[in-house]
């Protein structure tokens, strides 16, 4: 029944949450939603879901041939897809609403170290537009030669009883070989749909298609799929991996949450037909959080501290000091937008720059897959690791 998953107390304001959503398109962070379904997380965490199994990411690096490198950046890539899609569903019950709204400027730094060989892998993040949301990130294996830099904004709709959220922007991952060269693999992003709201129990299906392509002629298409469509069963993918190259396409399949296995494909090794493609069924391993300070503290804008308060009222059931102390952010923020608009300044980001997109991503790799360039604009990281990341 209708907001079975409500505490009853907040069901009215549950539905007219939902009636407000279904008349409004757009950025939906400015929305008031009822406490239940507040999250005490920033948006600014969530590029760290790229790389919560750092091995993966590392093992791009180690794969030896062209082709065994596109198998490893689709593998990686896959496995990232619980952590972005699932993980609030595991730790909080059900997909929540972000309760605070990145400001701009607002930052974000960890690390997962080395172990095993994998070499060190840094995080940064930067809200670079706060109307609309952007941010941007950089994640770096400087050991290995990988860097992945992206940004990401959402326009939602609603449709059929769902939410239905665009992803705007892309990622690029730059593999840098031992011998000088280098490869680069585009990164575009699934659509989401956003279904259970009647219940009150959000989830997250991924639908229609994304795509990875890669410099060295290589192309992934990935095609979601939700309850009832190839397999019946939630979270199911298929993907191709195609170039000239291969005297036939890979095709892999499977649920991408859990588990995929390789379909079909030219493969003899470690990715030959019927073997298991990506298994995400073991532990993952949360970044690190660092404070981006000389001194290895966090500075006034680092998501953790600039939200600290407002996060604690939320998981304390605090919620009247937790909307006191989010209306003086959001106060401080619009003083200082006002103050920036007389003396005619803008505020500095610190670790990236707004670039037209490169003709690499939009003439190079978006013609191969022959779809609207992912986006016309994104962010180039100045590569200015704070000092506590140290220099390796
Ligand atoms: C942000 C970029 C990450 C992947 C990702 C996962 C979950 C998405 C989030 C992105 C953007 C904001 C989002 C969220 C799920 C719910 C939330 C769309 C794309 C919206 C704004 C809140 C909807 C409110 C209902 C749950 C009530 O790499």
């Amino acid at each position: 029944t209708p907001g079975d998953a409500v505490p009853a107390a907040q069901r009215g304001s549950w539905t007219s949450f939902l009636k407000s959503i279904a008349s409004f398109s757009g950025d939906l962070s400015s929305m008031t939603a009822p406490p239940f379904i507040l999250s005490p997380v920033s948006l600014t965490e969530f590029p760290a879901y790229w790389c919560e199994r750092p091995e993966l990411f590392s093992a791009i690096a180690d794969a030896a041939t062209e082709e065994d490198r596109a198998l490893a950046v689709l593998s990686w890539f896959i496995s990232t897809l619980k952590g972005q899609y699932t993980s609030r569903n595991e730790s909080m019950g059900s997909e929540k609403k972000c309760a605070l709204n990145p400001v701009l400027g607002e930052l974000h730094y960890g690390i997962w170290p080395n172990k095993n060989g994998r070499g060190q892998t840094d995080l940064i993040v930067e809200q670079v537009s706060h109307h609309p949301p952007v941010t941007a990130y950089c994640i770096e294996n400087r050991s290995k030669g990988l860097k992945l830099t992206g940004h990401n904004g959402q326009k939602t709709s609603f449709s059929g009883g769902s939410i239905i959220v665009k992803q705007i922007g892309h990622a690029l991952l730059t593999v840098a070989l031992p011998g000088g060269n280098k490869e680069e693999y585009l990164i575009t992003f699934p659509r989401l749909r956003i279904d259970g709201l009647w219940y009150g129990s959000p989830y997250i299906e991924l639908v229609d298609t994304s795509y990875i392509v890669g410099s060295t002629g290589y192309t992934s298409t990935v095609e979601y799929k939700g309850k009832g469509y190839f397999s019946g069963k939630s979270h199911t993918f298929k993907a191709t991996v195609a170039s000239s190259k291969l005297s036939s396409p890979y095709m892999i399949d499977g649920l991408w949450h859990t588990i995929s296995h390789v379909s079909s494909g030219p493969g003899k090794g470690k990715y030959k037909k019927g073997s298991t493609f990506h298994d995400v069924t073991t532990a993952k391993e949360e970044v690190s959080v660092i404070g981006g300070e000389t001194s290895g503290e966090m500075g006034e804008f680092e998501s953790r501290k600039l939200w600290s308060e407002v996060a604690k009222g939320i998981r304390s059931g605090d919620f009247d000091g937790a909307s006191k102390e989010k209306s003086r952010i959001e106060n401080d923020q619009r003083q200082r937008r006002r103050d920036e608009a007389a003396a005619g300044s803008k505020w500095p980001l610190k670790h990236f720059q707004w670039v037209r997109a490169t003709p690499t991503v939009n003439a190079r790799l978006g013609k191969a897959i022959n779809i609207a360039p992912p986006t016309e604009e994104a962010y180039a990281f100045l590569d200015n690791w704070p000092e506590p990341f140290g220099k390796e």
